[in-house]
């Protein structure tokens, strides 16, 4: 299964992008041993986080009309944060994934959501702090890094916080989810 889709998304994604996901892959099963989660099931997941990542925008919504698969505004304004959702529709139609913690971890791997599973706050931090992501464009990374291998909603709440920051400066527009998450999580945590 994991040589299988690791082919599969060295195929369909840029050369970057594939250094990236095998980041997501060995950092998932990392925090995996730490966490107490089957580390094959966090490998997969972590494979095929951003197996839509490379679909054009329009192919992005087209599969989705398609496959009444729904779109908010903000999504459609920018559907870059529906290669989540979009990722977890092709991991279970095109690479046969079932398990449904997996297609969560898929799902809200951008922008989070209230009440994560550990295997979905897994892939999302490892998505964050993976070994190629650049220390100068991310503030405060090896402490993200040291942090996740000891409190993950602790660096889930950092993370959202540092994300929702860096949103507002560039006038990037909030998803009303990733705002929802890091209110759950800054209740969570205190
Ligand atoms: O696909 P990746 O680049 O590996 O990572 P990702 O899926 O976490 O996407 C990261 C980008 O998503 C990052 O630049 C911040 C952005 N993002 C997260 N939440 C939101 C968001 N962008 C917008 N516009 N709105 C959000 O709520
Ligand atoms: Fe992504
Ligand atoms: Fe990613």
């Amino acid at each position: 299964m994991i040589k299988k889709l690791t082919k599969a998304m060295e195929k369909c994604q840029d050369p970057k992008r594939f250094q990236h996901t095998l980041g997501v892959e060995f950092t998932s099963a990392a925090l995996a041993m730490k966490y107490d989660v089957p580390v094959k099931t966090a490998q997969i997941a972590g494979l095929l986080h951003d197996c839509a990542k490379c679909l054009p925008p329009e192919k992005t919504l087209s599969l989705c009309e398609k496959n009444h698969i729904p779109v908010t505004d903000v999504e459609r304004r920018n559907p870059f944060l529906l290669h989540g959702r979009v990722g977890s529709f092709l991991a279970k139609t095109e690479y046969q994934v079932e398990d449904p913690d997996i297609l969560n971890a898929i799902s809200y791997h951008t922008t989070g959501r209230p009440g994560m599973s550990t295997l979905e706050k897994i892939v999302f931090i490892a998505d964050y702090i993976e070994p190629s992501r650049k220390q100068e464009k991310i503030e405060n990374l090896p402490e993200v890094r040291k942090l996740a291998f000891e409190d993950l909603d602790k660096t889930l709440l950092k993370i959202l916080s540092d994300t929702l920051q860096y949103l507002q400066e560039r006038g990037g527009e909030i998803d009303p989810m990733t705002k929802k998450t890091y209110e759950y999580y800054v209740k969570e945590v205190r």
